[in-house]
């Protein structure tokens, strides 16, 4: 049942001056905006970036700033229910393009929010976090959990770009955002866990008693084995879309504490209409070249673009060809929350 309720300016100026010296408000004149019925109301708008119109963005920011100036040489992706200059994708997830140029580093530091990088083009960039370093790869998945330290460098010729994802809004959101800075560090010497104690799904290394895994065993995900992974799946599989959700080799975890990740495969001409989630997303496309539909407001999409939807959006995929994606998420989040929901449509 719903009654409509009393307004602001349903009560004298008197009372409302009185309160407002007092420092309080009226609940009821605001009930619906904090509590709207039966599903929330979101600020975020569907967003979609187009690579080639990025790309000379990014490169040109590499021309007038060089990476001392910048920290972390990055375009941020702006949610445009938030408008220009919003430092965030969607209510939860922060996404911003990264460039380096060849011989450059981007120092080491720490912070609380989580990150989490898809690498979209070029060849010999790496991130060291925690000591391991990791090789970049066009579609490889490489986290920098929150409290990390890592600083990226780069040993080939040509830019390399990639997609930041973080929960840094949430941090914000939080007051709980705050970084530390340190020298570069040193690599160990040996490739990362992804090519040696996880070489093998459905292996991990034997344990003496009272040693642990480390919190985060496993820090890139190569997308050779993904696509791989993928194909077989869809294969295999019933018919409809091919879904791998990434995930912590030592517990089955989601990688991140509030990130989630899915990467998906779609044939050539098939549709997808997930159920109505109540989580946020962004797609980043590796490969492939289709439309999406979201909230009747349709993206077309090609290799190396991103596009968003906020909370229970309707969605409907189309692939024109064998097409790519990974799905950037917070189910992790609103599961740890208890709150994650998915609405049959
Ligand atoms: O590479 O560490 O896009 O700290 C934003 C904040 C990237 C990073 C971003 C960061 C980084």
């Amino acid at each position: 049942m719903s009654t409509q309720l009393g307004t602001l300016e349903d009560l004298p100026q008197d009372y409302r001056d009185d309160m407002a010296a007092a420092g309080v408000a009226p609940l009821w004149p605001m009930m619906r905006n904090v509590l709207p019925h039966g599903q929330p109301n979101p600020v975020t708008k569907p967003g979609y970036w187009n690579f080639g119109a990025l790309r000379p963005l990014l490169l040109r920011a590499g021309e007038l700033t060089p990476v001392e100036k910048a920290e972390r040489r990055v375009l941020v992706l702006s949610d445009p229910g938030r408008g220009a200059g919003a430092m965030q994708a969607t209510s939860s997830i922060y996404l911003g393009m990264q460039l380096l140029l060849p011989g450059e580093t981007a120092p080491a530091h720490r912070h609380t929010p989580s990150a989490a990088r898809i690498i979209v083009e070029g060849q010999g960039g790496f991130t060291v976090v925690d000591g391991e370093k990791l090789p970049m790869l066009d579609g490889d998945l490489v986290l920098t959990p929150g409290g990390d330290w890592h600083d990226h460098g780069h040993e080939g010729d040509a830019p390399v770009i990639w997609l930041d994802a973080l929960d840094l809004p949430l941090f914000v959101y939080l007051e709980g955002s705050y970084a530390e800075e340190a020298p570069l560090q040193a690599q160990r010497n040996r490739p990362d866990a992804s090519q040696v104690e996880y070489l093998s799904s459905g292996l991990a290394p034997s344990r003496t008693r009272g040693v642990s895994a480390r919190r985060y065993p496993m820090m890139r995900y190569p997308w050779a084995r993904t696509e791989a992974a993928l194909r077989e799946m869809m294969k295999y599989g019933d018919g409809g879309v091919a879904e791998l959700d990434y995930v912590n080799p030592e517990t089955g975890d989601d990688v991140l504490p509030t990130m989630g990740f899915t990467a998906m495969m779609l044939n050539a001409g098939q549709v997808h209409r997930p159920p109505l989630r109540s989580t946020s997303a962004a797609w980043h496309v590796v490969k492939g070249r289709g439309k999406t539909t979201i909230n009747g407001q349709t993206v077309e999409w090609g290799a190396k673009d991103t596009f968003t939807a906020p909370v229970f959006a309707d969605i409907t995929h189309e692939a024109a060809e064998d097409s790519f994606l990974i799905r950037i998420h917070d189910r992790p989040l609103q599961t740890r929350l208890c709150y994650y929901e998915e609405r049959a449509r």
